[in-house]
């Protein structure tokens, strides 16, 4: 069988519209979730309005898509599963694709060059270098510090994207960095890691001026499912289309993105292909953020530690979904003032079904991965609000309960061979916390006041002594038992004074 290529994608197989071999976009991030969300509205808002906006694609670290894409012309294919069957598309907007860390100039004058007006990003929560006490630019990081004293040399997307930023300011051309992760206000907050940066390195005033008054940084909320390509994936991908891809993706079929239009130098027509551009994106991502981000949270650990390889599996046990819908009910909803005109129950209705997607075959440990980054994003300020009211949240404390048993466990407790695949980038600084508790609770309060977790919801004795108990149930009696009690509680309504 022939490898995908221009000259072998097959009629009728291509999304939307080539585009052109002008490149006026920069992407950070070559991973699956760019090339199934943001390139694929790319690709369709070429086919209906045309422009100049092939994408220059760098990945971070490694050379696992970049390698296969550039031998394919920068083809690759979408295997799009549901419930109504399995079909695969190719897409065709990317011009370049190389690795950061091999080249990080590459990437740097890429954001310089004038021709450029947008970089969109997805280096996941974690890419953000954010404390997790503050939410400010960590400055405890040894690779921030690194950077930070060698601010022409960055490794961090951060020092990255500052240091491209600052070539820029010399010719002083618009341009807009464009968050595409899961991440609360998320054009807010790249702004503010990026300022952070650039002020602690030293940078020079019309730097700053430049980036505060010609660089924008819309909020975007990002929607779509896409697992970890496997080798069944591929294998697909040839029985549909009749030509093998070194580099597919496999997706959902659902897809949304929400954005604040306020492109400093214009961009792709994304609107037309479906995209909603909105005055109340905060509004959307923290929909998203809380009803389908924390709620994936939760699916993942309760599984995980249950032994359920996958999301579908997961989401079919009863003490899973009744945990989640209590979640949703008693904890998330009653923190997000929704979007105008936004009915959460078909939302909720159509997640149940996208967490079901047994095809589509999402792993817990996919979702379980990182949590001590994406947990910030999804759980303390929804906390907070229930607490503010006099509630605890005990949906919240359990997911929270679930992450540390299942990545921080107690010497003597097995996770599980799922827990155990679970990528922790705090795994070690959570063994050094925890070395030496005496039991369970103990454990969890060394996570909770390790600077896990924002200072303010720490400061909460009813949520850490909550979440606990939760550790504590977990440990003894399983994720089961836990999950009921904690479903039971938030039902009973237990206030906390
Ligand atoms: C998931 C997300 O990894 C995770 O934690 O919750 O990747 C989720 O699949 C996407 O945000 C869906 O848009």
């Amino acid at each position: 069988m022939r490898a995908l290529s221009r000259d072998t994608t097959p009629a009728g197989a291509l999304i939307g519209a080539s585009a052109p071999d002008a490149t006026g976009m920069v992407h950070l991030g070559l991973g699956n979730f760019h090339r199934a969300h943001a390139a694929v509205y790319t690709a369709e808002a070429l086919a209906l309005a045309g422009g100049e906006w092939g994408i220059a694609g760098f990945a971070n670290a490694s050379d696992r898509v970049a390698a296969p894409m550039r031998a394919q012309d920068h083809r690759y294919s979408i295997l799009e599963l549901s419930d109504e069957g399995t079909r695969a598309g190719v897409v065709d907007v990317h011009r370049r694709a190389d690795v950061v860390a091999d080249d990080p100039g590459a990437f740097v004058s890429s954001v310089a060059e004038a021709r450029h007006r947008i970089l969109t990003l997805t280096v996941s929560e974690v890419g953000y270098s954010r404390s997790s006490r503050t939410g400010a630019l960590d400055l405890e990081s040894p690779r921030v510090r690194a950077d930070l004293d060698t601010p022409r040399s960055p490794r961090t997307a951060v020092g990255l994207i500052a240091r491209g930023l600052t070539l820029r300011a010399e010719a002083g051309d618009p341009f807009t960095v464009l968050s595409c992760d899961n991440l609360q206000s998320a054009g807010r907050a790249t702004r503010q890691v990026v300022t952070e940066f650039l002020q602690h390195s030293g940078a020079a005033d019309d730097v700053l001026d430049f980036v505060a008054q010609r660089v924008s940084f819309p909020n975007a909320m990002v929607d779509r499912i896409v697992p970890a390509t496997t080798a069944e994936t591929s294998a697909e991908v040839a029985a549909l289309l009749g030509v093998t891809d070194g580099a597919p993706v496999r997706a959902e079929k659902f897809s949304m993105w929400v954005l604040e239009d306020d492109f400093a130098a214009g961009r792709p027509a994304w609107d037309a292909a479906g995209a909603i551009m909105s005055d109340e994106v905060e509004a959307y991502e923290l929909v998203k953020l809380r009803l389908l981000n924390g709620s994936h949270s939760l699916i993942a650990y309760l599984g995980g530690l249950d032994g359920q390889p996958t999301i579908p599996d997961a989401w079919g046990q009863d003490f899973v979904r009744d945990a989640v819908l209590a979640g949703i009910r008693h904890d998330y909803l009653p923190s997000i003032e929704l979007p105008r005109g936004f009915d959460p129950a078909p939302y909720v209705e159509q997640l149940t079904h996208r967490w079901g997607n047994t095809a589509l075959g999402d792993r817990t440990s996919r979702v379980g991965s990182d949590g001590s980054t994406k947990l910030l994003q999804r759980i303390p300020d929804a906390a907070l609000h229930a607490l503010a009211d006099g509630r605890t949240p005990h949906l919240l404390a359990l997911t929270v309960a679930a992450w540390i048993a299942a990545v921080s466990a107690r010497s003597g407790f097995d996770a599980g061979a799922i827990a155990a695949e679970m990528n922790e980038p705090a795994r070690q600084s959570l063994a050094a916390a925890t070395r030496g508790a005496r039991d369970n609770r103990e454990h969890a309060r060394r996570v909770l006041e390790g600077g896990f977790l924002p200072d303010a919801l720490v400061a909460h004795r009813p949520f850490t002594d909550r979440v606990a108990d939760l550790v504590d149930t977990i440990v003894r009696h399983g994720a089961r038992a836990a999950a009921k009690e904690a479903t039971a509680a938030a039902a009973a309504g237990t206030e906390t004074r």
